[in-house]
């Protein structure tokens, strides 16, 4: 046997998941697990990841690696990417779920360092990262789901940049679905509208703040959006699920959202 076809043999295909720590990115590694996705786990908290690879691994994923990552360091993004590499690891799923939203502010009022924040990480870190596994990607016929929001379809007070960002994401997904023809890689972009994870926590800065987001309405939570991850993956290789918007039931649409005795955890 060649060389060659002795290390083709060897390579092992994963499953890559930025800032799976906590939230949707958690859930989905645990989802991606319980259907028997190999996994690398990324996220700053190296911690927490090493508890949650444990978790996949009792749920069925056949390996797990885990590497702490900032993903708006693009030398950190290589020096992964070269360790991966170099243990026989090929990506054939990337799962760009990273990013963050910071202030709801009138533009005006903002500050430039939450700007900053959601630039780099929503939309300079998720440019890097795939540019750097898109020749795994390629040469596995393997599936890019970038995490959107609704916040990239609608504008609202206060979200000039984290729609900003929202859109960019929807527009690279786009963008890529053209570049990429050709190569059997399926570009999906996932759009959710209120879910509850730490997103409102890192973006209000305040758990009460966050929790009032919430009140009297029933927001999805993070395996919902999992689900739907793990539903355009296990569609065959000529189905592509460009774009999903997933809203809660209580939410019609940006800013529109029934509590109370019109919730659906209220209806009789
Ligand atoms: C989060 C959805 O409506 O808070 O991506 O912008 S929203």
């Amino acid at each position: 046997m060649k060389k060659s076809q002795n290390k083709a043999q060897t390579r092992h295909r994963f499953a890559f998941i930025t800032g799976a720590s906590a939230g949707i990115g958690e859930a989905t590694a645990l989802q991606m697990a319980e259907n028997k996705y190999s996994l690398v786990l990324t996220a700053r908290r190296l911690d927490r990841l090493k508890k949650l690879a444990a978790l996949c691994l009792k749920a069925g994923a056949p390996q797990v690696v885990c590497h702490a990552l900032d993903i708006t360091k693009p030398k950190d993004i290589l020096r992964v990417a070269q360790k991966l590499k170099a243990d026989g690891i090929q990506i054939s799923v990337l799962v760009n779920n990273a990013g963050l939203a910071k202030g709801v502010e009138l533009f005006q009022n903002s500050k430039q360092a939450e700007m900053d924040d959601m630039v780099d990480t929503n939309v300079k870190a998720l440019l890097n990262v795939t540019r750097t596994f898109l020749p795994d990607l390629i040469s596995t016929r393997g599936h890019l789901v970038n995490m959107g929001s609704v916040a990239g379809r609608l504008v609202y007070a206060g979200g000039a940049v984290y729609c900003a960002t929202k859109f960019a994401v929807r527009a690279i997904s786009d963008a890529l679905r053209i570049d990429l023809q050709g190569t059997g890689v399926r570009v999906t972009n996932i759009e959710p509208g209120m879910v509850q994870t730490e997103f409102s926590l890192v973006r209000l800065g305040n758990q009460q703040k966050a929790d009032s987001i919430y009140a009297g309405m029933m927001p999805l939570d993070a395996n919902d959006i999992a689900r739907t991850v793990l539903w355009c993956l296990s569609q065959p290789a000529h189905v592509n699920i460009t774009e999903l918007l997933i809203y809660p039931t209580d939410q019609a649409t940006v800013g529109q959202v029934v509590r109370g005795e019109k919730s659906i955890k209220n209806l009789k």
